[in-house]
């Protein structure tokens, strides 16, 4: 099974979709996030899922109220949401509430730069709720493979890492394989290429290299 994760952040349906199906045998999962949504509706999940088959992440890093990411994680499942991505820093009443209608991958460090500010002092706290909560997965950094290596050394077995930043953010997909990680997320590298095809085919060599 393939371990990579096409990040779809384009607004347009048809280029969506259209992408979709030419990555589709080189992917484990589609994640979709804010701009997808917000420029193709929330139906885009049940039609991603019913042309590809593939599981597919709902990227929203929801960050609210226990009761406010309930109201909106329910609809996202029901439109076929496999997973959602859910922030921990607001606490486990908010992420529980999640957890409740489904699985859930919580960000535990981030790939950008600013994660250095608030998110990356926060790590030890939120690989403890992980361990607590036992959700699918966390969010970890690929543009840090030692701080993938980490995260990976704290969390308890079973619950994947999940590592978005290959590609357009500078991580390489065989540092933070070898640190530990269990899938990839490849967003700009595969969906702005001329061809996607072919470069969800070459990172997939590569994983499975790997592997
Ligand atoms: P590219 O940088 O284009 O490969 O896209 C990366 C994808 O992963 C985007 O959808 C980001 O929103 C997402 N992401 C990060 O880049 N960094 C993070 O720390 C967390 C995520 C995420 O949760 O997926």
């Amino acid at each position: 099974m393939s371990r990579l994760i096409l990040a779809l952040d384009v607004y347009d349906r048809e280029k969506a979709m259209e992408i979709a199906r030419q990555t589709v045998e080189y992917l484990w999962a589609i994640k979709v996030n804010w701009p997808l949504i917000i420029g193709s509706g929330l139906g885009i999940i049940t039609e991603l899922k019913r042309v590809t088959g593939l599981p597919v992440i709902a990227d929203l890093k929801l960050a609210d109220i226990p009761n406010t990411n309930r109201l909106i994680a329910k609809k996202v499942f029901e439109a076929g949401a496999d997973y959602i991505i859910t922030h921990g820093f607001v606490g486990r009443d908010s992420v529980r509430a999640v957890m409740e209608l489904g699985e859930v991958i919580i960000v535990v460090e981030m790939s950008h730069l600013g994660a250095k500010e608030f998110i990356q002092p926060a790590t030890d706290k939120l690989i403890e709720m992980a361990n607590e909560l036992e959700p699918f997965g966390v969010i970890a950094p690929a543009t840090r493979p030692e701080r993938v290596a980490y995260i990976r050394s704290k969390l308890k077995p079973g619950i994947k890492v999940i590592t978005p930043g290959v590609g357009a953010q500078g991580g390489k997909a065989g540092d933070v394989l070898k640190a530990g990680a269990d899938y990839i997320i490849v967003g700009r590298a595969i969906y702005q290429s001329d061809n996607p095809r072919e470069s969800a085919r070459r990172i997939y060599e590569e994983v499975e290299a790997w592997s």
